[in-house]
């Protein structure tokens, strides 16, 4: 057997004989050492022709080798063959492996994708919304401003309006605007101006008279009624009116020099000139039950709302 054959023998586990039969490597094998010993004991048979005993040995000897040979080569070829199949083996669970991972992977890369169309579906679809949405509000926005204008516009006429009406009761009443008129009068009383604002009784003398009128004077039933129901309306504490009795104490004069003779008017217990300083200028309070004892009788340097009167036009 050549180097040669066996290389080819071991490269190519599974070849094929002369008449195109497959054959393993280890019948090979034997065919060569089989080849071998043929020619052996050939080329024996034309060197025994020669016939001496050394020859013989050294035949022995080659026989022996032969057999060594061939079981060499029958163990190698076996390793051979086995090693081959593991690697075999070993290559095809790799392989299985890798398709399982692949196909796994693919699975997972379809998911994915499904998953990115569903987000890109879902995405579409907000930016539709949000679209629609920034229009809904645009035309919003239009319909408020036209409301917004025409609003603007409808208070301007209200402002008009109004100026009209209190220049027709002005014009109706014989009264500025903000007073109230009562037969021939008129009457402001301070807190519908300034609720917030109070004076003495000096001072709320002098607001009156720079309005061109004076403090309310009281001097007939319906008059008293009329103040005692609008200040009780107002709910508001006590106004100051035009009486004192600051020139002779418990002389009670209204600021038209008429004294006063009427004393139903007063609270029960007034007037009674409480405190250090006396009590010396009258006001009026609401009193719900007795509509008619509203007057009480204060120290003047005291603040609080006033009843202005002038006569009408
Ligand atoms: O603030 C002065 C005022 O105080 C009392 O009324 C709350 C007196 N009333 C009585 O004494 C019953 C008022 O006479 C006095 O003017
Ligand atoms: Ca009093």
């Amino acid at each position: 057997m050549s180097g040669q054959s066996c290389n080819a023998a071991m490269a190519n586990p599974q070849s094929r004989t002369e008449d195109g039969q497959k054959i393993s490597f280890i019948q090979r094998l034997s065919q060569v050492f089989l080849n071998t010993g043929v020619n052996l004991q050939f080329r024996y048979k034309q060197f025994g022709q020669g016939g001496d005993g050394s020859n013989r040995l050294v035949l022995l000897c080659l026989g022996l080798l032969n057999i060594t040979l061939l079981i060499a080569a029958v163990v190698i070829g076996i390793n051979c063959a086995k090693v081959k199949e593991g690697s075999l083996r070993v290559s095809h669970s790799a392989a299985t492996q890798l398709i399982d991972e692949l196909n796994y992977l693919h699975g997972n890369y379809s998911d994915v994708i499904k998953a990115e169309e569903e987000a890109k579906n879902a995405l579409e679809s907000v930016l539709k919304n949000h679209t629609r949405m920034k229009e809904k509000i645009e035309q919003q926005k239009t319909i408020n401003d036209n409301y917004q204008k025409q609003m603007e516009a409808l208070q301007e006429e209200s402002k008009i309006l109004l100026s009209n009406v209190s220049a027709l009761e002005e014009h109706c009443s014989g009264c500025p605007s903000g007073w109230i008129p009562l037969n021939s009068s008129c009457y402001f009383f301070s807190y519908t101006e300034s609720p917030n604002v109070e004076k003495n009784w000096e001072k709320s003398r002098e607001d009156c008279k720079s309005r061109g009128a004076d403090l309310v004077v009281i001097d007939y039933p319906e008059e008293q009624n009329f103040v005692s129901h609008t200040i009780d309306h107002m709910m508001a504490g006590g106004f100051w009116v035009g009486l004192t009795d600051m020139n002779t104490e418990g002389k009670w004069v209204w600021i038209n020099n008429v004294t006063e003779v009427e004393n139903r008017y007063w609270m029960d217990g007034e007037p009674n000139d409480v405190g250090y300083h006396g009590e010396d200028c009258a006001m009026v309070i609401a009193s719900r039950m007795t509509p008619w004892k509203t007057r009480n009788d204060a120290n003047c340097r005291h603040s609080m709302k006033w009843i202005c009167e002038m006569t009408s036009r």
